[in-house]
């Protein structure tokens, strides 16, 4: 007989229940949020399965091979994207979608549609997703005006209007972390229930962190103030111990690990992009959402990033986010080149 103390746990808080929970301090809330996110669990279990069979491959036959079947199969970011089209479009709840593998934003026929706007990068961190290392989902929510009149304003709003944004990373576990205004909190899957349960209640980023996270190769292209911050990272002049460098190339991955040890995650302008990397609605207006519920912030290098308008789906921005310390210093250093 199993006597662990897992076994006696029958009150699992699973990702289900706590939106429940969350959704009975709203009286006026008919469940359609729930349904949404619901459906938005099930497309990110499909993708963590899927991306968990990758490295088969070569064997079952993935990603631009042919199955036994002789259908060609998808790659993982393509097959990502229309997971999670599918799975939006079917919950019913949504008018709008954006996502990342998309030119042009997808409109719900009417007799699907919702109130919800969704966001979303289906599977970001590209460069990674053929050798094994961490990667994930990013989504960001939005209330519609007119369900019955979505219009590309719906989505083109600045990130402090999202009603709620998240991310599921695909890593050494499966793990979903999600706010909804209240906090963050964060959920990893029991593969042996197919459940997300509650691991990371009210995650808090702590005040000042030891770890900056950049793409260091670009540093000749960097302007002062990135340039000045670095080098402090390394050599501080206040008798502090140096920073160190953690820097995986999957926003997912640096900006969970910033979310839990502290620390700072920057991908600034630089000469050659202008406009930093980063898209606005889909990889930084999620992460800054999150930042600021867990006690951090998020910075453009002019502005706080949440009152970001965008004007184009795709737009990119420079980004500094993480611990709140750690981005006072950089604002300083943008505030004083700006005098
Ligand atoms: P992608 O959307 O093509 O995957 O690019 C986004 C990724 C982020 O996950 C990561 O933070 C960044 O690009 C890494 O870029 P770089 O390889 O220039 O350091
Ligand atoms: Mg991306």
């Amino acid at each position: 007989m199993d006597h662990s103390a897992d076994a006696h746990r029958t009150d699992l808080m699973t990702i289900t229940r706590f939106v429940l929970n969350e959704q009975s301090k709203h009286p006026e809330s008919r469940g359609d949020f729930t349904i949404l996110l619901s459906h938005i669990v099930l497309a990110c279990k499909f993708v963590c399965s899927s991306v968990n069979k990758a490295g088969l491959a070569k064997l079952i036959g993935l990603a631009g091979e042919t199955n036994v079947q002789g259908e060609e199969q998808k790659k993982l970011d393509v097959l990502s994207n229309e997971v999670f089209i599918k799975a939006l479009i079917s919950s019913g709840r949504t008018s709008i979608l954006v996502s990342e593998e998309d030119e042009e934003a997808t409109f719900v026929e009417p007799s699907l549609r919702g109130k919800y706007c969704v966001v979303f990068d289906p599977l970001d961190g590209s460069s990674n997703i053929d050798c094994g290392v961490s990667i994930g989902t990013i989504f960001g929510i939005y209330m519609v005006n007119d369900v019955n009149e979505p219009t590309l304003e719906d989505v083109l709003q600045p990130g402090k209007n999202m009603l709620a944004a998240g991310y599921c990373m695909y890593g050494s576990s499966c793990t979903f972390v999600l706010t909804t205004g209240s906090g963050v909190n964060g959920f990893t899957l029991d593969p042996s229930l197919g459940e997300f349960i509650l691991t990371h209640p009210d995650i808090k980023i702590p005040k000042k962190g030891k770890i900056y996270s950049v793409n260091e190769g670009n540093a000749k292209n960097w302007d002062g103030p990135t340039a000045f911050y670095v080098e402090r990272c390394k050599f501080p002049k206040d008798g502090s111990s140096p920073k160190s460098l953690r820097y995986i190339g999957s926003m997912v991955a640096d900006v969970h690990r910033t979310l839990l040890y502290g620390g700072i995650f920057l991908y600034p302008a630089d000469k050659k992009s202008p406009n930093g990397k980063l898209r606005v609605l889909y990889e930084v207006f999620p992460m800054s959402f999150l930042m600021e519920q867990a006690g951090g912030q998020a910075f453009t290098g002019k502005q706080r990033a949440l009152d970001l308008i965008p004007k184009k789906l795709h737009e990119r921005s420079p980004i500094f986010l993480g611990s709140y310390d750690d981005v006072e210093e950089i604002k300083a250093l943008y505030a004083a080149e700006a005098k």
